[in-house]
C-alpha cells in the first residue's frame, strides 16, 4: 500500500503588494497588541521587521499550516531570538498558530515566550544565543540537500550578529557549498543593545563582504514592498550561489511615536502612551 499523502493545504502565496502590505498592517497590530499586554519588549524590532516578514512569509515561504512539521516545508530560521514578537505575528497570520494565543506573549507557562523557542509550533530553531542561526540554516541546506528535497531555507540575523565570528564562518560554508537554497536576510536597523554598531563594532560595508564571502547579494529598504519582491525573484533567477539581502529597516517603523526614539533595542512604554502607539499606526499607510 502506497505512504499516506497528506491533503494538508499549503499556505497560499501572492506577490499583489496591496495584500502584501495589508497582511504587515495585520503583523504590526499584533505586535502592539502583545507588547502592550507586558508593556515593555522588543517591539521596534517587531514592527522594524513586520514589511519583510510579510514577503518571506506571504510571498515565498512553502509550508503548510496545519502540518508545520512537513518535511518538504521551507525553514524560516530566526536567529535573533528576542525578534519572537515579529515571528509570532507572522505565525498567527498565517494560521500556524492561533491569533488568540498571542494575548499569553510572555506570560508564565506561555510557549509564546519572547525569545522564541523551537518547541514552539512555527519555530525552527531556539534563537537568544545570537550567531547560531546561519551556522544550523547552513547544517538545515545541506540536510535538506541530501535527502533530495528541495525546500529553501530563510534565515533572519540581524545587523549585530554579523559582529559574530561564526555567522562569517556559516557565511565560508554557505559559499564552499554552493547553498543556492539558503537565503540570509540581514535585518540593517542601525541599532543594537548598546548603540549603533558603527559605535560599539563596525560592520560595514555590508554589501561588499557577504559579496566577498561568495553570497550573491542585494541590499535594499526593507520597506519596499517592490524591491523585495523584485529582489526575491532575483534569487530564484539565480542559481550555483547562496543568497544574501541586507535590509534597511527603521526600528519601530509604523509608529512615529516608537520611530522616534533614540534607543529602541528594548523599549518599555507607559499605559497612557498605548492609546497614542495604536492611532499612530492606523495613520500610517
Ligand atoms: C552570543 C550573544 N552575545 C550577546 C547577547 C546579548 N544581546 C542580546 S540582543 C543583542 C543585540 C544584538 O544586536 P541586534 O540583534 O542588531 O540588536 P537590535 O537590532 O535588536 O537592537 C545582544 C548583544 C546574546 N544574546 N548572545
Ligand atoms: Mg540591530
Amino acid at each position: 500500500m502506497p505512504a499516506a499523502v497528506s491533503a494538508a493545504a499549503s499556505l497560499p502565496l501572492t506577490r499583489d503588494v496591496t495584500a502584501l502590505r495589508a497582511r504587515a498592517k495585520a503583523m504590526r497590530r499584533h505586535v502592539l497588541r502583545m507588547a502592550e499586554i507586558v508593556g515593555q519588549g522588543y517591539v521596534g524590532q517587531g514592527l522594524g521587521i513586520a514589511d519583510g516578514l510579510a514577503v518571506v512569509y506571504f510571498s515565498e515561504l512553502r509550508t503548510r499550516p496545519a502540518e508545520p512539521t512537513w518535511p518538504d516545508r521551507d525553514r524560516f530560521v530566526l536567529s535573533i531570538g528576542h525578534y519572537a514578537i515579529g515571528l509570532y505575528a507572522a505565525l498567527a497570520e498565517a494560521g500556524i498558530i492561533p491569533v488568540e494565543e498571542l494575548s499569553t506573549y510572555g506570560a508564565d507557562g506561555s510557549r509564546l515566550e519572547m525569545s522564541a523557542p523551537e518547541t514552539t509550533t512555527g519555530v525552527e530553531m531556539t534563537g537568544g544565543s545570537l550567531g547560531h542561526g546561519l551556522t544550523q540554516s547552513v547544517g538545515m541546506a545541506l540536510g535538506l540537500r541530501l535527502q533530495g528535497r528541495d525546500a529553501r531555507v530563510f534565515n533572519l540575523l540581524s545587523d549585530g550578529e554579523c559582529q559574530e565570528g561564526s555567522t562569517w564562518e556559516a557565511a565560508l560554508a554557505g559559499a564552499h557549498h554552493r547553498l543556492d537554497r539558503l537565503i540570509a536576510i540581514i535585518d540593517c536597523n542601525n541599532q543594537q543593545a548598546d548603540g549603533a554598531p558603527s559605535k560599539v563594532m563596525g560592520i560595514e560595508p555590508l554589501h561588499e563582504k557577504w559579496a566577498a564571502f561568495g553570497w550573491h547579494t542585494q541590499r535594499v529598504s526593507g520597506h519596499d514592498f517592490p524591491a523585495l519582491l523584485a529582489a526575491f525573484a532575483q534569487i530564484r533567477a539565480t542559481p550555483g550561489k547562496p543568497h544574501a539581502i541586507v535590509v534597511d529597516t527603521l526600528m519601530g517603523r509604523g509608529v512615529k511615536a516608537f520611530e522616534e526614539r533614540e534607543k529602541n533595542h528594548f523599549i518599555r512604554v507607559a499605559p497612557d502612551e498605548w492609546a497614542l502607539a495604536n492611532r499612530q499606526l492606523e495613520e500610517t499607510t
